[in-house]
């Protein structure tokens, strides 16, 4: 899509003004740091000139809303996102071009915002460009934190933590809305009066932290939309001790700020385990109070009442972590516009729906009772009379039935369970993949689908194709244009036309070709970033993404080192050259990530320095995997490896990203995984191991990975070797891990899941030398990842959850 109605003469003289106003500089003087400024500003100019004519439309219209609330967007890169939504690409290279300026290293030069983890945090983002680009009325509502998710250093191995600060050159997106700030308190203590019959609640000795945003305009593609993401920094508010002030004592007035200086400063680096920081909480409540008070203000300014919050407003909470809109959302409707308890009820669980990303159970939220009452008492007296009702419900229904009472209660043992909540205060919950969702009903969530099944439903996940395929991959996006017309572009279900072509020798060539040029692509960056090379003829085998045991990083490692065995055993054996990419953080405080990404190093180091390899096995372990790294490795995989324990991995997206980019996927039945399968057939994907159900029957029988370390020679080949150690660095508490810990010896089976891994591999290896038989089930599997895009995922929230229509286009 190009738009025709600027030009390039027009953009230059925008940028020429851009220049004179911020810097005082001409497009003759200018340094790459201000033309980069100058473009962003520019580009923000047009999004808000776009974004006010939407805005008007939605307002007239009387459009429901989303208001999708994650603690976490993962957002990547924007400059190339919005010059290509926006269809003026060309034009700005040409421009920049004449003034002796590279656009792609003006895209270079934008840090990768790290404001998420993981998963979680990307399909926020996701979501957010497919809502926009099919013109649906959203606002998503964040955290501005100061330092985003760590920067990774590997030093001898071992992953080493920077601070990641984005917002040196990174803000420029930003505009700061001081005129829309609001209040958050925090602590203090609550009573109550009666006031002409009715009852007031009154807090006093609260913390006050004053919530300003900062709203990122959020394009799509070729559509009308422009949407909001709104991200909420804290600033002091209470603190300023004025007594203080004027008594001459200016530092101490000002010394006792560290609520609000700390609350938004730095975005939690785990996704494993809560912490039970009292920090976390107010982040939380921080989020979910600032967003409620702004969503409730712009309703009003539009409606001039609540009672139809339900038919207007849609609250999206995304995972537990904004589960307190819940409790909140009751506050601002009872405390401040006097709703009596039922019908603030009935108005919450009308607006709240959810969606759970993870049934690892060290995952689910639970704060201390104590804690949470302290931090947040008022909040507290709703949650506990959410339960007490609920309870009181629940015994109605399962009269004497104390257990399953006490198993579905909100707060139990001293704690405060949010994915208990967040089920009970929404409409509907959901999970990402069709599997997943069968397991929340059969596990987690047992109870709560016998008593309200109608509750329960499945949204499976998607990416963004515009970013993962159009954007990261130009050279097969090109192809696709002209093979089966750009219609795909914003109708992803059209990929599936290009099977057609599956056949047709010179397609085949063309898209074995382009993988080629995707890799020397990545390789290239690679030797420009670290110095080192990549043999490009290679296959190229990538694990990216968090490190975790249950995504079994280890079997990989296993795999590898059967590999290398083999060489050892036979150094003549022939081998293909396989190059192992591994990419992705561990959390701070996860030893045994950590331990896996040194495992990983060091076994890279002993492949390299051993003269039997003769160059056919490489371990690569790619230091700060990010958004912006992701979208070059995921055009340049020929297997994308998706092993994680059959019912562990809720959905899974980069899983997705391999596959539109035509990788073929070694992997179990897990998360979306199934569906892949499903899309493409059992010849185009490899699948192999334990199913969920064999999983939890075995888990039920009895575990003993030694059983299985004992029938396989191979594995405990394998086992030992690592156990033995690498270049004198000592693994041997891996003996331990896999096999003799009492609690429990290889918790994610990798062992029990090792041969089928290891043949299936084997196969997937012979089959790559097939080369077009290979190509032509890339081709299916580019072909199949349609359904796999994010446009579908959010038409079906938007139908079937949320109940929410796209802007009419041609109304005004
Ligand atoms: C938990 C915690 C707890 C400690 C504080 C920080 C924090 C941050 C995130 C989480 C929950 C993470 C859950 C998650 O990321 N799930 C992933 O969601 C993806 C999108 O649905 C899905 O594809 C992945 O399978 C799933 O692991």
């Amino acid at each position: 899509m190009t738009n025709t109605t600027i030009t390039q003469s027009d953009i230059h003289n925008i940028l020429a003004g851009k220049l004179s106003r911020h810097f005082g500089t001409t497009c003759e003087d200018a340094t790459k740091n201000q033309i980069y400024k100058a473009v962003l500003l520019s580009v923000r100019d047009m999004l808000t000139d776009k974004r006010s004519v939407f805005k008007r439309k939605v307002k007239k219209q009387h459009k429901k809303r989303v208001y999708y609330m994650c603690m976490e967007f993962l957002i990547g890169r924007s400059l190339k996102n919005n010059l290509q939504n926006l269809g003026i690409e060309q034009q700005f290279r040409s421009a920049l071009s004449e003034m002796g300026f590279d656009l792609d290293e003006i895209y270079a030069h934008e840090p990768d915002p790290g404001l998420g983890n993981g998963g979680l945090g990307r399909l926020a983002a996701c979501f957010m460009d497919s809502l926009t680009t099919s013109n649906y009325p959203a606002t998503g509502f964040s955290l501005c934190y100061e330092y985003g998710f760590f920067h990774q250093r590997i030093v001898d191995g071992n992953q080493v933590e920077t601070p990641d600060t984005w917002m040196q050159t990174g803000d420029t997106w930003l505009v700061p809305r001081t005129d829309k700030t609001f209040s958050v308190k925090f602590g203090g203590k609550i009573s109550e009066k009666w006031d002409n019959g009715r009852l007031e609640i009154i807090n006093t000795d609260y913390d006050e932290v004053e919530a300003v945003p900062y709203d990122m305009m959020i394009s799509g593609y070729d559509s009308e939309a422009v949407s909001n993401l709104r991200l909420w920094k804290a600033r002091d508010l209470s603190n300023f001790n004025m007594k203080l002030f004027t008594q001459g004592q200016y530092m101490q007035a000002v010394q006792n700020n560290t609520l609000a200086e700390t609350l938004t400063r730095v975005l939690y680096p785990s996704d494993d385990h809560e912490e039970g920081k009292i920090l976390r909480l107010s982040q939380q409540y921080f989020l979910v109070s600032a967003s409620l008070q702004n969503i409730i203000a712009d309703h009003i300014s539009v409606y001039g009442t609540l009672s139809n919050l339900p038919e207007k407003v849609a609250i999206h909470i995304n995972d537990t972590h904004p589960a307190l809109c819940i409790p909140e959302l009751m506050r601002i409707l009872m405390d401040i516009y006097s709703f009596s308890w039922e019908s603030a009820w009935d108005t919450v669980v009308k607006t709240v729906s959810y969606t759970n990303h993870t049934v690892m159970p060290e995952a689910l939220e639970k704060w201390n009772e104590d804690l949470f009452r302290l931090r947040l008492p008022r909040i507290y007296m709703i949650v506990c009379e959410i339960n007490r009702r609920y309870c009181a419900d629940l015994w109605n229904i399962y009269p004497g039935d104390w257990d399953r009472i006490s198993r579905m209660s909100i707060i139990a043992n001293g704690q405060v369970r949010m994915a208990n909540l967040s089920v009970v205060g929404s409409h509907t919950v959901n999970g990402v993949s069709k599997l997943h969702s069968e397991i929340l009903k059969e596990t987690v969530f047992h109870d709560y689908y016998k008593t309200t099944p109608e509750k329960f439903t499945n949204v499976t996940n998607g990416i963004a194709h515009r970013r993962w395929l159009c954007e990261g991959n130009p050279m097969l996006s090109a192809l696709l244009d002209k093979t089966i017309t750009p219609a795909y572009r914003t109708d992803p279900e059209k990929i599936a036309e290009f099977a057609r072509f599956k056949d047709d020798q010179s397609i085949v060539e063309a898209v074995r070709e382009i993988k080629h040029r995707n890799k020397e692509r990545f390789a290239d960056a690679y030797f420009k970033k670290f110095g080192r090379k990549i043999d490009t003829h290679s296959l190229f085998d990538v694990q990216a993404k968090r490190i975790h045991e249950y995504k079994r990083q280890l079997l990989n490692v296993l795999k590898i080192v059967a590999l290398y065995d083999e060489i050892k055993q036979n150094p003549n054996i022939s081998m293909r050259p396989q190059t192992f990419l591994f990419g992705g953080k561990a959390a701070p405080g996860y030893y045994r990530a950590k331990d896996i990404i040194r495992l990983i190093c060091k076994l890279g180091d002993e492949i390299d320095r051993d003269p039997d390899v003769k160059g056919r096995l490489k371990v690569v372990f790619l230091e700060e995997y990010n958004v912006s790294t992701a979208e070059i490795l995921m055009p340049a995989t020929d297997i994308s490896e998706q092993i994680s324990l059959a019912g562990k991995e809720a959905s899974g997206t980069g899983c997705m990203k391999f596959m539109i980019n035509g990788a073929m996927t070694v992997g179990t039945l897990d998360g979306a995984n199934v569906e892949m399968a499903d899309a493409v057939g059992d010849d185009n994907i490899y699948i192999f191991g334990l199913t969920a159900r064999e999983v939890d029957e075995l888990w039920k029988r009895g575990y003993h990975s030694m059983l299985f370390y004992r029938e396989s020679e191979r594995l405990k080949n394998a086992v030992d070797r690592i156990c033995r150690g690498f270049g004198g660095e000592d693994f041997s508490d891996f003996e331990n891990y896999f096999l003799t810990n009492q609690n429990i010896a290889d918790p994610y089976m990798c062992l029990a899941d090792f041969d089928s891994y290891f043949s299936t591999y084997n196969r997937a290896l012979d089959d790559y030398d097939k080369r077009d038989e290979w190509t032509k089930r890339a081709i299916i599997n580019i072909a199949g990842a349609g359904y796999f895009a994010s446009d579908r995922s959010v038409r079906e929230y938007a139908e079937n959850i949320w109940h929410i229509t796209p802007i009419d286009k041609d109304e005004k």
